[in-house]
């Protein structure tokens, strides 16, 4: 009778992992992307946000481009709320440069939510929960890992989370110009289990689809502070940061399912074109059909993943025009804010020139006016002087006589009107 009752029990359990595990849909998203939020942005999914320089394309979510100084993120409204769960994550990060890149790509389980960019890879250093980064940028100051795990209660600060890092080395990142570079399927992926013991096993996969996960690290929480069950009041937030080092942070999808270790949420299947090579006979329609219908299949993802390198593309060329045109603009702008000041340079020159010329000019004329009119006035002053004498000399000699011819005229005009005066007397007409 207990081994029935223990085997009901067994199948029980075997049923409900098997049929009732679920992807929690609120907190889940991937591709195609065609939802669009109230201000006409692409959005990943109802519940989710976007933040800072995140561009949402239809198969990916760009946190940043490959630019300097970027911090992009999408983050939950909604708790985890779940006792158990897994996560998985698959991304791209993926750059134009060879050896130097950075900073790298969080995932955050904690209770915070997420409002403003931290200093600490997008994300606030006093926070309650776990952060899973790649790191793809090796800081000499302290100890680094490509998969850096912290676990904070709330009370640690990036010091204290620093002198006790958890994780594991792993190639995540892909040179995007290696002639074999195809970003739809040279993704990596990250799978966070959270057991109801209070345990998390994180594991990754780095090469490209199809993705094979290895064991990175199993830490138990409630030694790190962290308490069972803390994760239900949990938000998820996933981060992408650059620096003076840059690289394309993108987030193909994440799924997460109510059950640890959760089968549902395993890597696609696949496509294999090995049955092209089938023999059937012409005679069989029905294997003939069967295999129409696996070619159809295998068309319409290769659709897919043309869309999806195309959209990666032209995601990059799109940002490389925008950056191009800004460049093209400011060197515009420079070129005329140059020739405005030479053009004031040359004017204030030839302004200062001609200037000079006209008081050199002025004060010349000046000099020579000054100088010819007081030669002039010299001249004339000495010509009239020796013409007055020269005149004087001339008539000196002649005015006597008429003057005293005059003189005996006015003398005898006087004698004739005395005269007739005092005969007017006489005559007592006076
Ligand atoms: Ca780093």
């Amino acid at each position: 009778m207990t081994q029935i009752i223990n085997t009901f029990f067994l199948v029980l359990i075997f049923l409900k992992t098997c049929i009732f595990a679920m992807r929690i849909e609120r907190l889940s998203f991937e591709p195609p992307f065609v939802k669009v939020d109230y201000d006409g942005s692409r959005t990943v999914g109802t519940g989710w946000m976007t933040s800072g320089s995140t561009v949402v394309s239809k198969n990916f979510a760009r946190l940043t481009p490959d630019r300097q100084n970027k911090k992009g993120a999408v983050y939950t409204s909604t708790m985890l709320d779940f006792p158990a769960a897994t996560l998985l994550m698959e991304f791209r990060i993926s750059g134009q440069a060879k050896q130097f890149f950075g900073d790298g790509l969080a995932l955050w389980i904690s209770t915070q939510f997420f409002s403003v960019f931290g200093p600490f890879h997008g994300f606030s250093e006093q926070f309650k929960g776990v952060g899973i980064i790649i790191d793809t940028f090796e800081n000499t100051e302290w100890a680094h890992k490509d998969v850096t795990v912290v676990m904070n209660d709330g009370t640690k600060d990036l010091k204290t989370m620093k002198s006790k890092l958890e994780g594991c080395s792993g190639e995540l990142r892909f040179h995007d110009k290696r002639a074999d570079f195809n970003p739809e399927s040279d993704t990596a992926a990250l799978r966070v289990s959270l057991l109801p013991n209070g345990t998390m096993n994180v594991q990754i996969s780095g090469k490209g689809k199809p993705f094979v996960f290895r064991d990175c690290t199993k830490i138990s929480l409630p030694d790190h502070g962290l308490p069972v069950g803390w994760w239900k009041d949990a938000f998820i937030t996933i981060t992408g940061t650059t620096g003076q080092l840059a690289d394309n942070h993108d987030v193909v999808s994440l799924l997460v399912s109510d059950e640890a270790d959760d089968a549902v949420l395993s890597a696609a299947t696949p496509f294999h074109l090995d049955f092209l090579n089938q023999n059937t006979s012409s005679q069989d329609v029905e294997a003939r059909l069967g295999n129409l219908e696996k070619l159809l299949t295998v068309t319409l993802a290769k659709i897919a993943t043309l869309e999806h390198n195309l959209d990666h593309r032209f995601t990059g060329l799109d940002d490389h025009i925008t950056v191009s045109t800004k460049k093209l603009a400011d060197q515009e702008g420079n070129l005329e804010a140059r020739v405005n000041a030479l053009e004031k340079k040359l004017l204030a020159n030839v302004e200062g020139h001609v200037e000079s010329k006209v008081h050199l000019l002025e004060s010349s004329v000046k000099k020579t006016i000054g100088e010819s009119l007081v030669h002039a006035e010299r001249s004339l002053t000495t010509k009239l002087s020796e013409t007055v004498t020269e005149k004087v000399q001339t008539v000196s000699g002649r005015w006597k006589v008429p003057f005293a011819i005059l003189l005996c005229l006015m003398i005898a005009a006087a004698i004739a009107f005395y005269r007739w005066y005092q005969k007017l007397k006489k005559m007592h007409i006076l």
